[in-house]
């Protein structure tokens, strides 16, 4: 079953249209506005995946924070610094092409498009067609295509800035880094090279430009979260602990102790040079593995 709805946040109805997906496997809901998926529940789990903030005021052409939105055409700030961070696809409605669902594996399938109009031109100049599914079903699977329709070559960064439910961000571990070098945001981006398993005691903000596409978040006594992106060479941890939480306004008081981000994409050193033309497609896998 699947149905359109407005966003409800906190009993109140926004403007933002969602896709609201039950079936015997999850429930999920879906933004038109970034096709950012906001919460995903496989039928085995008391709660979401993902993390959502309770702070969102739902405001049309405000990336929510949650979930897992799509930094495109830049991660992080923008080159010149002219434009808003982690570029504009999750500020865009993105159109959606179509709703399937395949009964004998209880997966429902929705296809968006993003496209470049003349309000992304005026931001960056170039033609491009994202197109991205989302397939709901006992695992999350993000599908996403970047393709140049222009006629001149351009150069872009990603990632799904994937925002995970835990239970108290002290108790996290996030193994699969082990041995990647890393730049310290909070250190000037100076270098360093992960020694073990990630664990958080402050403000923690990591990119990985060369990492194994292949991690996973492990809480004590909770079920562990798999996440593979095979052809994403860069991964990103973020928690911004409590004073940045309050400076970002969107997260309410102590929620910042109940999510981290592990981010999957193409950063800094990876950014990629797509030809005229061309397209290139990136796959991530979100699992959650009941103990
Ligand atoms: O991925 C980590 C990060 O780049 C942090 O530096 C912080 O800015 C975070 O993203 C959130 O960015 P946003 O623009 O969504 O508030």
């Amino acid at each position: 079953m699947h149905a359109i709805k407005k966003l409800n946040l906190n009993q109140q109805l926004t403007d933002l249209d969602v896709l609201e997906i039950d079936s015997p496997s999850c429930r999920a809901c879906i933004a038109l506005q970034g096709a950012q998926i906001l919460q995903y529940q496989p039928k085995h789990r008391a709660n979401s995946v993902l993390w959502l903030s309770k702070a969102n005021t739902g405001q049309v052409g405000k990336a929510l924070r949650g979930g897992i939105p799509l930094c495109f055409p830049w991660f992080g700030a923008h080159p010149q610094g002219l434009q808003p961070a982690h570029g504009f696809a999750r500020n865009q409605i993105w159109e959606l092409q179509n709703v399937s669902y395949d009964q004998a594996q209880a997966i429902h399938h929705v296809d968006f498009i993003l496209q470049d109009s003349p309000e992304t031109r005026k931001i960056w100049s170039h033609a491009f067609r994202l197109k991205l599914r989302i397939s709901c079903g006992i695992s999350l699977n993000l599908d996403l295509q970047v393709e140049n329709i222009g006629s001149q070559a351009f150069e872009f960064s990603f990632a799904w800035h994937s925002y995970f439910q835990v239970d108290q961000i002290r108790q996290v571990e996030i193994h699969g880094l082990q041995n990647a070098e890393f730049m310290d945001k909070l250190q000037s981006n100076q270098r360093f090279c992960e020694a073990d398993a990630v664990t958080f005691q402050q403000e923690t903000d990591r990119i990985y430009p060369k990492a194994s596409g292949h991690y996973q978040i492990v809480q004590a006594g909770h079920t562990a979260i798999e996440i593979a992106a095979p052809r994403c060479a860069s991964a990103v941890i973020w928690n911004p602990w409590q004073d940045k939480a309050k400076r970002l306004g969107d997260i309410a008081e102590g929620d910042w102790q109940h999510f981290v981000c592990v981010e999957c994409g193409q950063i800094a050193s990876e950014t990629v040079r797509l030809a005229a033309g061309s397209k290139v497609d990136y796959q991530l896998q979100i699992t959650d593995i009941p103990i």
